[in-house]
C-alpha cells in the first residue's frame, strides 16, 4: 500500500500556525529593509547618489552595503528557512514536534542574536560587510550576535531532528516523507557546515573585537569563513528545492517524477556541499594550488546533482502540463498554472537559476576565475541564485503558506503574478548588465558613481544597473504590500483558504531504496570528505597562525 496516500491527515494546530509565522515575519521585515538600500547602491552606479541625503543616519556606501547584505543573505534567508522547516517536518512526518520548547528556544535566540547584530550595525559600528572579513573589525555585538542566530538555528535543528528519530522509531521500514526528509537532511548540513564560522568567530574575531587579543590572522579567517560559505549557499537553496520537487508539482497538478532521484540529489549535496570553499579563495596566496584544483574539482562534482535536479523537476512539470492538456515540445508549458502566482514565481525563478548556474560555472573555473574575480559579475552572479532562485520561490512560497497559516486569502493574486513578472524582468536587466560590467574589469562594492577611473564605456550599463534596480525595487515592495494587505485582511472560508501542497510520487515511494533513507552512510561520507579535503590545509594554517593583523575601521 502506498503510505504517500493520506493514511493521517495532520493539520498543523494555530499555535503550529502561529510560531512558523514569527519566523516568516522577522524574514519579510529585514527582506524589506535590506531591500530599501539595494536601489541606492543601483542609482549610485549611474552617479545619482542619495546616501548624502540620508546623512549622519547612514554614514558610507559601505554601511547601507552591509546591512542590504546581512538583512538579505543572511537574515531573510534564514528565517525564512527555519519556519519553513517547522512546516516540513511536522505537516511531512504528520506529527507536531517531539520538544516544541526547544525550538521556541532556538526561535527566541535567533531573535536576540539578530537585535544584538542590528544594534551595531545601524550604529555604523559594525560596516564590515556580510563576509566580516578581517582586519576589518566590528563591534564585538556583531559577532556575538551572529554567533546567536547561528546557534538558535542550531537548537531548532535539533528540535527537528528529535521529532525525525521519533517517528522513525515508529516507522521502522517506512520511507519517510520527502518534504521532511529533505529539510531535516538540510538542518544536519547545516550542523556541519557552520562549524567554520564558529571557530573563526570563537576562537579569533571575538576574542579580538573583546580586546583579549590585539591582531589577527586574515587568511585563517577566510579559510574558516569559506569552510561555512559555500554550503551556505546550499543551506539557501535546498529549501527551494523542497518546495521545486515536493510541492511545485502538486501545484502544477502532477506529480513527483522521481522520488529516488530527488533523495539522490540531496545526499550528494550534502556530500559536496563542504569541501569546496577554497573556490572563493583562489586568488589567496596562503593555499597551496593543488589543494584549490581539488576543490575546484569537488565543485564540479556539484554539476551532477544539479544536473538530476534539472531533470527530476523538469520532468515532473512536464508530466503536470501534459496531464492539463499541453501538447508539443514547448505546449505543455504554456499549460501550467502560470496565473498561480506561487507556482509564476517559482517558473521564473528556475529559469532565471538556469543561467546562474551557468555563470557558476565560470566562477568555479580556476582560471577563468580570474578574470571575473571581485567584480561586479559575482553580485550579477548571486542576484539570479540567492537573490531569485532562492528569494522568488520563498516569495512564491509565502504565496501560499501566508494565507494558510492566517487563514486568509491572497490580496490580489492577479498583482502576486503581477509582481513575479516585474521581478523577472527587473533582474533580467540588472543582472546582465552586471554580468557585462564585470566582463569589462568594474569593481564589486565600490560606488561607481564616485570612481574617477570609470570609461566611458561602462555607462550605458552603469544605468542598466539603475534601471533594473528600480525596477526590482518596486517587486520588493509590491511583494511586502501584498503580504501585509494579506495578513492584517478578514479571515476567510475555510475552503477558500490554501492547503499545503504535498506532491505525491509518481512511484510509491517505498520503492525506493533504503540506502536512500538512511542518514548514517552519507554522513559519515560527508564527513569524510571534508577531513581529506580541507584538514591538512587548515592544520597547516592552523599550526603557523600569525596573529599580526590589527583591526581596521571601514573606508
Ligand atoms: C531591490 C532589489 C535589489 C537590488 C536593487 C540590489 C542591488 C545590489 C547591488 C547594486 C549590489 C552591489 C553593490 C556593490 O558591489 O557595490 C548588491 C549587493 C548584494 N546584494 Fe543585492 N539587491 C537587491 C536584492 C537583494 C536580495 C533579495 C539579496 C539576497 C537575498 C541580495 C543580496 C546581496 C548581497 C549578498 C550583496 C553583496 C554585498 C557585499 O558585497 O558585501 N540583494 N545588491
Ligand atoms: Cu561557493
Amino acid at each position: 500500500m502506498t503510505i504517500s496516500a493520506e493514511k493521517t491527515k495532520y493539520e498543523l494546530t494555530g499555535q503550529e500556525k502561529r510560531f512558523i509565522g514569527w519566523h516568516i515575519l522577522v524574514a519579510v521585515i529585514a527582506l524589506f529593509v535590506g531591500s530599501l538600500f539595494g536601489p541606492l547602491q543601483a542609482f549610485e552606479f549611474s552617479g545619482w547618489d542619495l546616501y548624502q541625503y540620508l546623512a549622519p543616519a547612514l554614514k558610507s556606501y559601505y554601511q547601507g552595503l552591509t546591512l542590504h547584505g546581512v538583512l538579505n543573505a543572511l537574515v531573510w534567508t534564514t528565517f525564512f528557512i527555519v519556519g519553513f522547516t517547522n512546516l516540513t517536518t511536522i505537516k511531512g512526518l504528520r506529527r507536531p514536534l517531539s520538544h516544541p520548547m526547544l525550538n521556541k528556544i532556538g526561535f527566541w535566540t535567533m531573535l536576540v542574536g539578530l537585535v544584538t547584530t542590528a544594534v551595531p550595525l545601524l550604529a555604523g559600528t559594525a560596516t564590515v560587510l556580510y563576509t566580516f572579513y578581517p582586519p576589518l573589525e566590528a563591534s564585538w555585538a556583531f559577532y556575538l550576535g551572529l554567533t546567536l542566530v547561528v546557534v538558535g538555528s542550531w537548537i531548532e535543528g535539533y528540535g527537528f531532528f528529535l521529532t525525525y528519530r521519533g517517528w522513525r522509531k515508529d516507522n521502522p521500514g517506512i520511507r519517510s516523507p520527502f518534504i521532511a526528509f529533505a529539510g531535516v537532511m538540510n538542518m544536519a548540513m547545516w550542523q556541519i557546515a557552520t562549524l567554520g564560522v564558529a571557530a573563526e568567530i570563537l576562537s579569533m574575531l571575538l576574542p579580538w573585537s573583546l580586546g583579549m587579543i590585539d591582531a589577527t590572522d586574515p587568511e585563517l579567517a577566510r579559510t574558516y569563513f569559506w569552510f561555512t560559505g559555500h554550503p551556505l549557499v546550499y543551506f539557501w537553496l535546498l529549501p527551494a528545492y523542497i518546495s521545486w520537487y515536493g510541492m511545485l508539482p502538486k501545484q502544477a497538478g502532477g506529480k513527483l517524477f522521481s522520488d529516488s532521484l530527488a533523495r539522490l540529489a540531496f545526499w550528494l549535496f550534502l556530500l559536496v556541499s563542504v569541501p569546496v570553499g577554497f573556490h572563493h579563495q583562489f586568488v589567496d596566496p596562503g593555499i597551496a594550488t593543488g589543494w584549490k584544483w581539488i576543490h575546484a574539482g569537488l565543485t564540479y562534482a556539484v554539476f551532477f546533482p544539479s544536473m538530476l535536479t534539472a531533470f527530476t523537476v523538469i520532468a515532473s512539470l512536464e508530466y503536470a502540463g501534459r496531464k492539463r492538456g499541453g501538447t508539443g515540445l514547448i505546449g505543455w508549458i504554456r499549460a501550467l498554472p502560470w496565473k498561480d502566482p506561487s507556482v509564476s514565481a517559482q517558473l521564473l525563478a528556475g529559469i532565471l537559476f538556469m543561467f546562474g548556474g551557468i555563470g557558476g560555472l565560470v566562477n568555479a573555473s580556476y582560471n577563468i576565475n580570474t578574470v571575473i574575480h571581485n567584480t561586479t559579475w559575482v553580485p550579477g552572479h548571486f542576484h539570479l541564485t540567492v537573490a531569485t532562485a532562492v528569494t522568488l520561490s520563498f516569495i512564491g512560497i509565502s504565496y501560499w503558506l501566508v494565507p494558510h497559516i492566517t487563514g486568509k486569502k491572497l490580496y490580489k493574486p492577479s498583482w502576486a503574478v503581477v509582481q513575479t513578472w516585474v521581478w523577472f524582468v527587473g533582474m533580467i536587466i540588472f543582472s546582465n548588465a552586471m554580468h557585462v560590467l564585470g566582463l569589462l574589469g568594474a569593481p564589486r562594492r565600490t560606488p561607481l558613481g564616485e570612481a574617477p577611473y570609470v570609461p566611458e564605456e561602462w555607462s550605458g550599463h552603469l544605468l542598466r544597473v539603475s534601471i533594473g534596480g528600480g525596477i526590482l525595487f518596486v517587486a520588493v515592495i509590491m511583494y511586502v504590500w501584498i503580504m501585509l494587505r494579506t495578513a492584517t485582511g478578514k479571515k476567510a472560508d475555510p475552503e477558500d483558504v490554501p492547503e499545503i501542497p504535498i506532491a505525491e510520487s509518481l512511484r510509491d515511494p517505498q520503492l525506493t531504496p533504503e540506502w536512500l533513507d538512511s542518514f548514517k552512510p552519507w554522513l559519515i561520507g560527508a564527513v569524510i570528505l571534508i577531513v581529506v579535503a580541507y584538514g591538512p590545509q587548515l592544520l597547516e594554517q592552523i599550526a603557523n597562525i600569525q596573529l599580526n593583523a590589527p583591526g581596521i575601521g571601514p573606508p
